[in-house]
């Protein structure tokens, strides 16, 4: 059996599980939650990708060079990459020859296992968050305005508040009009602590808040920044006066720094990425707006072109709905009905 059919099962049972009232713990009750939400989330993809897939099976019954060509093209206007796409068709080839396949059904277990491989590789990359224990945990948030950076930041607050940590919002958007009020409100709507003043120079409203975060043993302090890729050099610049700003107050910190790039904006956002990934240490990525694109393979072409852990995805706007990345899921939500 393959891997798709192995985590579809999986699931299915846990969702039973659930209908039929049996005993199930809190973490299998959230699990079977984020599923849904990845199902949810990825409808537009799903709806795209997954139904040219099933019509390719229809159209063709024999897996031809023209079949390969079809997939080729589907598998690249759902932003999956193009050498990304180029290697996989190559290994699918080579699959089909030795195995002999000719079953569709088949051939489509082959597509979904084949694609998870891509993205977990010889390595797995971990989506977990990097905090420590009896610490202030630093995470900067960093990316392109609009992305959603200050949304993502209530949203993981909000998660990491729930686990019970002691949380602090900065405001380390100086820059935009509104931005100190816009991150001010979430944290009280979400109930966590909140530093900003209107100063115009970001590091010294870090600096401060930080040193009170330090005093006051929070647990994680989440850094807002302005959304301004206009100049590298400057960007650079900067980033690395908050960097300085931070490591000098809370040793080894920050402990992530999170890019955030909108899913919708497609191969805009892997540049974004790679940008980026070249001024400053990027640990991991928030990919929002997940919901709101059918090219839901852009997590695969992050993976091949970018090489930085996916940690968040964004299948919605509720608070809720900012949920820790995890492959088997994605995948799942992707394929529901293929
Ligand atoms: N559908 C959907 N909308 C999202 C998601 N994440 C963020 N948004 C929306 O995107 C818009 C921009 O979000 P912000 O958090 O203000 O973006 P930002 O990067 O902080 O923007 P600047 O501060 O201007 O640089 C808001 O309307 C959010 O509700 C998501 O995962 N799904
Ligand atoms: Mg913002």
């Amino acid at each position: 059996m393959g891997f798709f059919s192995k985590i579809k099962n999986i699931f299915n049972k846990k969702e039973e599980e659930i209908e039929n009232n049996e005993e199930v713990t809190i973490e299998e009750k959230q699990e079977v939650e984020d599923t849904n939400k990845y199902v949810e989330g990825l409808s537009k993809s799903r709806d795209n990708f997954v139904n040219k897939l099933s019509v390719l099976g229809i159209k063709y019954t024999k897996i031809s060079e023209d079949f390969y060509d079809e997939l080729e093209e589907i598998l690249i206007t759902a932003d999956i990459g193009v050498n990304t796409v180029m290697d996989f068709v190559d290994k699918l080839r080579k699959r089909v020859k030795e195995e002999h396949i000719e079953d569709f059904e088949y051939l489509k277990e082959v597509i979904v296992d084949e694609l998870f491989m891509i993205y977990v590789g010889d390595q797995i990359l971990s989506s977990k968050l990097n905090l420590v224990d009896n610490t202030t945990n630093v995470i900067l948030f960093v990316g392109v305005n609009g992305v959603g950076k200050t949304t993502s930041i209530a949203k993981i607050a909000n998660r990491l508040k729930q686990e019970g940590k002691k949380i602090m919002l900065i405001a380390g958007d100086t820059f935009r009009a509104g931005a100190v009020t816009q991150l001010d409100e979430w944290a009280k709507k979400i109930g966590v602590s909140f530093y900003g003043d209107d100063r115009k120079d970001p590091s010294a409203v870090i600096y401060d808040g930080l040193k009170k975060a330090k005093e006051e043993n929070y647990d994680v302090v989440l850094v807002d920044t302005a959304g301004r890729l206009q100049n590298k050099v400057n960007l650079m610049k900067e980033l690395e006066k908050m960097n300085r700003v931070i490591s000098e107050i809370i040793p080894n910190n920050p402990i992530e720094t999170l890019l955030v790039i909108d899913a919708t904006t497609g191969q805009n956002g892997i540049s974004q990425a790679k940008s980026f990934k070249e001024i400053t240490n990027i640990t991991g990525i928030v990919l929002t707006k997940l919901d709101g694109t059918a090219k839901g393979g852009i997590v695969l072409a992050i993976k091949e072109l970018v090489d930085i852990p996916v940690k968040f995805v964004g299948l919605g706007e509720k608070e809720t709905d900012l949920i820790p990345f995890d492959i088997e899921k994605y995948i799942y939500g992707l394929f529901k009905e293929f």
